[in-house]
């Protein structure tokens, strides 16, 4: 995990000062990346403090669950969405906010269920025929500029789309999903901050890579957690797809640190990091590779405890506040 100490120190030595919603001002750079080969590297495990893998393992099974609660959050072991959902003051105040622990449409809501519609003319069957062929259903029908309309709906699985243009299409360059549905910005606690995932399967030597872009990242508590979040989504795809997991590339656009993070980074910085852990996926979620049976429902039955980072060694755990 050197390129992460590394993008410490660019940060470090690089960034200028800036004023954030938070009240908690960074130091900021605008555009980093780290790239991490998944064969050789080893999983992506911070190791100069603790890495909260199970908190990271449960945020992710949530968001394949298209959870939008810090209620079901918790109770798969991750308590990161608490006081998004409940001490934001803007979201409180938001009348989109159902109940206590509602966080909105959140990243796995568009994942799993992003909410699309068409408005079509009621006269061009085609153009029906075909939004029905695509799994869209007919909510209902209005007038619109004096001509009869046809309102459809579907919620598009896009996660399941990528699995199935993997299986089918490997060769694609197509095949991503995206968390930054601005038709709901308003209506959810935190705008997506991991927000482009793209998967670059290659048919010929059988791995996968993904690409994850990363509009906003707060490098002392939220980059360990994101990549070690994105690593563990690729090992998934690839294990129900049949592809070893390869490159992962992470892309940050404002790449920052709270000015109440430095003390906990300066420490990180004078700590030898350990060599990277392993990723072992239990044997319940299946092999496509052994079992030639595409099995996607996984996305949804495969549980944080799945999961295991096998020879972790990590300093002793450090701790900042989350700006919110
Ligand atoms: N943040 C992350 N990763 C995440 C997440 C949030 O780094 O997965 F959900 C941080 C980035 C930023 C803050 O410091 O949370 C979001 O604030 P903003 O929306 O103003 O960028």
């Amino acid at each position: 995990m050197n390129q992460y100490l590394s993008l410490v120190r660019t940060v470090l030595e690089t960034g200028s000062w800036q004023e954030n919603r938070t009240g908690t001002r960074t130091l900021s750079v605008p555009g980093a990346m780290m790239r991490f080969d998944l064969q050789k590297d080893g999983f992506p495990a911070v190791t100069t403090k603790r890495l909260a893998f199970k908190s990271v393992v449960g945020e992710l099974v949530g968001f394949l669950r298209a959870s939008r609660s810090a209620a079901d959050f918790r109770a798969l072991g991750c308590k990161v969405w608490d006081q998004n959902a409940n001490e934001n003051a803007e979201w409180l105040a938001n009348p989109y906010r159902l109940q206590e622990d509602d966080l909105g449409p959140v990243y796995g809501v568009q994942w799993r269920a992003w909410p699309a519609y068409k408005l079509l003319d009621a006269d061009n069957s085609r153009q029906i025929e075909d939004a029905q062929r695509r799994g869209f259903s007919v909510v209902s029908t209005l007038q619109e500029d004096g001509k009869n309309k046809v309102l459809l709906y579907k919620a598009i699985d896009q996660l399941r789309d990528c699995l199935d243009t993997i299986i089918k299409n490997p060769g694609s360059r197509r095949i991503l999903f995206h968390g930054w549905n601005c038709a709901e910005l308003d209506a959810i606690a935190l705008p997506a901050c991991h927000l482009l995932y793209q998967f670059i399967p290659n048919a010929s030597t059988k791995e996968i890579s993904l690409c994850l872009y990363i509009r906003s990242n707060d490098i002392g508590l939220g980059t360990p957690f994101n990549l070690a979040e994105g690593a563990a989504l690729l090992h998934l795809v690839g294990r129900l797809t049949g592809y070893t997991p390869r490159w992962f590339t992470y892309f940050i656009g404002d790449a920052h640190i709270y000015e109440n993070h430095l003390p906990m980074l300066e420490e990180q910085l004078k700590r030898e990091p350990y060599p990277a852990p392993k990723l072992v996926l239990s044997d319940r979620i299946p092999d496509y590779a052994k079992t030639g049976k595409y099995e996607p429902e996984w996305l949804e039955k495969v549980e944080p405890g799945d999961f295991t980072l096998e020879d972790y060694q990590h300093h002793a755990p450090l701790t900042a506040p989350m700006a919110v």
